[in-house]
C-alpha cells in the first residue's frame, strides 16, 4: 500500500489504493509512520519524493472513520505521522496529481514543496462532511497562504484547481500530468547535488523562525545556525570553488 524505493539519495514514497483514490486507512498511514522512522536515521536519503500513484490522496478513509466515537476518532488520527513527515531533516516535495483532498492535501502540507498537475484537484473537504481538517490542515494552510484563503477553502469545503493553488502559494508549480514525476525527480536530483548541511540548516531554520514569537528570536536561531556552517566542509569548499572558477564538490561534511 505504500511503495518506496530510493537512488543516489533520492527517495519516492508512494501511497498505492487505486481502487479508493488513495483514501488514507489506518494501515497506509501506519506503514508510512514505519517508513519514516526509517528515513529520519537513514544515512543515504538526500531528499524525498512523497506522491500518489494516479492520485495523490482523496483523504483519510471516510468508511473507516464513519462509526468512529470520539475515542476512536483520537486512535485514528494521522497528525503524529504527518509531523514525523514534516519534521524530516532534508528536503521533501509533494507530487500531486488527481485529487489531493482532506488528509491528502494535508500530507502535502507537510512537505517543504509541492508541485501539482494541471489536472489535479485540492481542497479541505471535511466540513462536507460535518467535520473539520484535523491533521494539521487548520494549522499549515494558513500558515502557508494567509488566514482568509485557508478559512474560505475550510468553510465552503471547495475543490480548487491547480492554478488557482498557484496563484495562492499553495502550490511551487503546475506541470502536465505526464511531466509530474519527471519534474520531482529533477528538483530532487537537484538538491541532492547541493550542499546537504546547509539544506538541512535552512529548513530547520526557516521552520524554527515560523514558530519563533518574534523576529530578533528568529534572528538569533539563524545567527547560531548560520556561525555553526562554518564547521562544515562544504562551507570551505564551497567558497574555495567560487575563489577557483570550479564547480564545487559537496561531500555533506
Ligand atoms: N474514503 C473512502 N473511500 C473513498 C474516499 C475516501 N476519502 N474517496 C474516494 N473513495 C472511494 C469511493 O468510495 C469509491 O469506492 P467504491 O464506492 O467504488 O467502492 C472510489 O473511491 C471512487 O470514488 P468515487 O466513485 O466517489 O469517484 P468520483 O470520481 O465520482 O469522485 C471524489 C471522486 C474524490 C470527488 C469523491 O470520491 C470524494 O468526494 N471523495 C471524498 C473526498 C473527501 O471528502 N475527502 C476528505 C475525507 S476526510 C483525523 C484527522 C484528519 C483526518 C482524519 C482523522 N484525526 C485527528 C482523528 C482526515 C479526514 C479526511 O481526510
Amino acid at each position: 500500500m505504500i511503495q518506496y524505493k530510493e537512488h543516489e539519495g533520492v527517495g519516492v514514497m508512494q501511497i498505492d489504493r487505486p481502487e479508493a483514490l488513495n483514501a488514507l486507512s489506518r494501515e497506509i498511514v501506519d506503514e508510512m509512520d514505519a517508513l519514516l522512522d526509517k528515513l529520519a536515521e537513514s544515512k543515504t536519503l538526500r531528499v524525498l519524493i512523497v506522491g500518489g500513484t494516479e492520485h495523490f490522496a482523496a483523504g483519510a478513509d471516510i468508511k473507516g472513520m464513519v462509526d468512529c466515537d470520539p475515542q476512536g476518532a483520537r486512535a485514528f488520527g494521522f497528525s503524529p505521522t504527518y509531523n514525523k513527515l514534516a519534521a524530516l531533516a532534508v528536503p521533501t516535495i509533494a507530487a500531486m496529481g488527481g485529487y489531493a483532498l482532506g488528509g491528502g492535501l494535508e500530507l502535502a502540507l507537510c512537505c517543504d514543496l509541492r508541485i501539482a498537475t494541471d489536472s489535479a484537484k485540492l481542497g479541505l473537504p471535511e466540513t462536507n462532511l460535518g467535520i473539520m481538517p484535523g491533521a494539521g490542515g487548520n494549522v499549515r494552510l494558513p500558515r502557508l497562504v494567509g488566514e482568509a484563503k485557508a478559512l474560505e477553502l475550510i468553510l465552503f469545503g471547495k475543490q480548487i484547481g491547480a492554478q488557482e493553488a498557484l496563484d495562492m502559494g499553495l502550490v511551487n508549480t503546475v506541470v502536465p500530468q505526464a511531466e509530474l514525476m519527471e519534474t520531482a525527480m529533477k528538483w530532487a536530483e537537484k538538491l541532492a547535488k547541493r550542499a546537504p548541511v546547509a539544506l538541512r540548516t535552512a529548513k530547520r531554520t526557516v521552520k524554527k523562525a515560523l514558530s519563533c514569537p518574534t523576529a530578533e528570536e528568529g534572528i538569533d536561531f539563524e545567527t547560531e545556525e548560520w556561525c555553526g556552517l562554518f564547521t562544515t566542509a562544504d562551507q570551505k569548499e564551497g567558497m574555495r570553488a567560487f575563489i577557483e572558477k570550479r564547480k564545487p564538490a559537496f561531500t555533506g561534511k
